[in-house]
């Protein structure tokens, strides 16, 4: 089946695990604080089967031409076409931040895929505003590893772009959610993975968010994307 259950997945490769966090040390229990905006967790295989979003509505979004998402769908393979609508949770007090600088937090994304090919797996993250790319960031995961039968391709603390951590650290100086939420509309993450030497893409997802009502921490909703 080419979506099997809830999931982002095709037959090479699935998304287990994705989070987005600010860490910080306290001084005082000498212990790492966690604070995590966006959360995709290993999903439970009961969920129904993933609505479908259509491609078009989101090509502005993203970069048009020169390898926007327009023309990755036109290559394809469409059925690895994913949407993630995240509500993010900005609501963290463990940090006192000072002005400029990061006040000695780490901003981190973490990312763990799995599929039953041994293979070199790259990522490539446009951060875009107002449909045009800002940030585009090219990384590869560590070699994978054989376990229970799956191959698992880990990508741990990256660290966050300069461009994410202020645009974050602003967010949160805004005063209501829908003064955050309609700076987000203009907000949105592509990220491409392929299989390095073949350069086959193996999965596409395109993100974009909204804040979390105070007090429901980090969600999300993922579609497939097609056209009819
Ligand atoms: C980069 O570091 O520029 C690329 C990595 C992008 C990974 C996606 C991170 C999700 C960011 C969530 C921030 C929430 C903003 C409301």
């Amino acid at each position: 089946t080419p979506w099997p259950g809830s999931h982002i997945s095709t037959e090479t490769l699935r998304l287990v695990e994705f989070t987005a966090f600010v860490e910080r040390q306290s001084e005082r229990d000498a212990c790492k604080q966690q604070h995590r905006f966006v959360h995709i967790d290993p999903t439970p295989t009961s969920e129904p089967p993933l609505e479908m979003v259509d491609v078009r509505q989101i090509y502005d979004k993203f970069p048009e031409r020169g390898g926007g998402l327009r023309d990755l769908y036109d290559q394809g393979p469409p059925h690895a076409f994913f949407l993630v609508k995240f509500w993010a949770d900005l609501s963290f007090s463990l940090l006192e931040e000072e002005p400029g600088g990061t006040g000695g937090a780490f901003y981190g994304v973490s990312s763990r895929y799995e599929g039953p090919r041994a293979l070199t797996l790259s990522c490539t993250s446009k951060v875009c505003s107002f449909g045009k790319q800002v940030v585009e960031k090219l990384e590869t995961a560590e070699p994978p590893h054989w376990e229970d039968g799956r191959f698992v391709f880990r990508m741990q603390r990256s660290p966050l772009c300069e461009y994410l951590i202020n645009f974050i650290r602003k967010l949160r100086t805004l005063p209501e959610k829908p003064m955050m939420d309609s700076v987000l509309e203009n907000f949105t993450i592509l990220q491409v993975l392929r299989d390095q030497e073949t350069q086959e893409l193996l999965l596409c997802v395109a993100f974009v968010f909204e804040v979390s009502a105070s007090e429901r921490g980090a969600q999300h909703h993922i579609y497939r994307l097609g056209r009819d």
